[in-house]
């Protein structure tokens, strides 16, 4: 099912965590692709409370059309991104610094020091306290 709905979690009172609908898969139907797309992007422009935006791809799919255009208009608005390179758990070692180093340097690239990025599991909890810094940081959390 397509999650047609931004999910707030309050975090504490005054700062929350926004969860965006991933509209970028084949499966949701083009006319819901452009209305959410639409969404997001006055969203962006708009919310004048964001204060940073986390794209979260899978690591052995980084970099989907639908992450570029999001981290787009994060950094449009000058809002600082973190990407998550998640399921991580699915690649030995190697693979994940690989992939890592690959998409640290396509995002320098695309958008300059702006967005971090990092690997990250769920599932192991690996990278966890690392995503956890940057949106304390970002929230003025600690
Ligand atoms: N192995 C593994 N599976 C994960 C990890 N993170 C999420 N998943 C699985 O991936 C599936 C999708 O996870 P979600 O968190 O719902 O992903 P999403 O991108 O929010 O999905 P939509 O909201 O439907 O776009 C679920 O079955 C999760 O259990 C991870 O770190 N490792
Ligand atoms: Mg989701």
């Amino acid at each position: 099912m397509f999650q047609q709905q931004l999910v707030f979690f309050e975090v504490r009172p005054d700062r929350h965590l926004v969860d965006l609908p991933g509209y970028g898969y084949a499966k949701v139907p083009q006319e819901l692709q452009a209305h959410w797309q639409a969404f997001i992007q006055d969203y962006f422009q708009r919310r004048e409370s964001l204060k940073g935006l986390v794209v979260v791809m899978d690591i052995r799919h980084p970099l989907k059309d639908y992450d570029r255009q999001m981290l787009g208009y994060a950094v449009q608005r000058g809002l600082p991104a973190h990407a998550l390179l998640t399921k991580a758990d699915k690649l030995g070692r190697g693979q994940q610094s690989q992939t890592l180093q690959a998409v640290k340097k396509e995002l320098f690239s695309a958008f300059g020091d702006s967005v971090g990025v990092q690997v990250f599991s769920s599932e192991s909890k690996q990278g966890v306290d690392q995503a956890r810094q940057v949106v304390t940081d970002w929230l003025e959390l600690a």
